[in-house]
């Protein structure tokens, strides 16, 4: 089964916003397969943005991202990827449509709340920086035949 790497960034968190953007996640009937709660180092932070390196907005990113604690999560469904990011939206809140988590919840793209991986081949990256195999639970939800089929 798919999964992406979540990480509910510093302004989630001090805007008590991490239950509530949990919550619009999980109620996809995406299933919570790792979860914790960690404040990045610069190497960290740099190793997992690493795509950008150089750009303008770089350093700015990776001091953000390290600014206060996060949530690093795993999500595990089917199509799980493109999934959280029709949840997520757009990079930039301001473009972001009504019922996403940036749309409704952010106003700018350096306080935008979340990251979910971008594809497959990312998710897998991002999930082995933030997780060993071990934080990764595999379980059966009851219900989990009303969700896939
Ligand atoms: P996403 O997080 O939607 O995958 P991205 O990978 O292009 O977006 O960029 C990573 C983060 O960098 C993004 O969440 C916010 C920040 N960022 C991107 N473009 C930016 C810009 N033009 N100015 C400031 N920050 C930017
Ligand atoms: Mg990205």
């Amino acid at each position: 089964m798919e999964r992406t790497l979540i990480l509910v960034k510093p302004d989630g968190l001090q805007r008590a916003l991490s239950g509530e953007i949990i919550d619009r996640l999980e109620k996809t009937g995406l299933k919570i397969s790792g979860i914790k709660l960690l404040r990045l180092s610069e190497d960290i932070a740099s190793k997992h943005y690493e795509e950008h390196t150089g750009k303008p907005f770089f350093e700015d990113l990776v001091n953000y991202i390290c600014s206060g604690p996060i949530i690093a999560m795993v999500l595990e469904g089917p199509n799980a990827v493109e999934k959280a990011r029709n949840i997520i939206g757009k990079t930039n809140p301001l473009e972001s449509p009504a019922g996403t988590i940036r749309g409704d919840l952010g106003l700018e793209v350096s306080r935008n709340l979340i990251h979910g991986s971008a594809n497959i081949s990312d998710a897998n990256r991002e999930i082995n920086i933030f997780f060993e195999k071990h934080e990764i639970i595999e379980y059966k939800r009851s219900n989990e035949k009303w969700i896939i089929d």
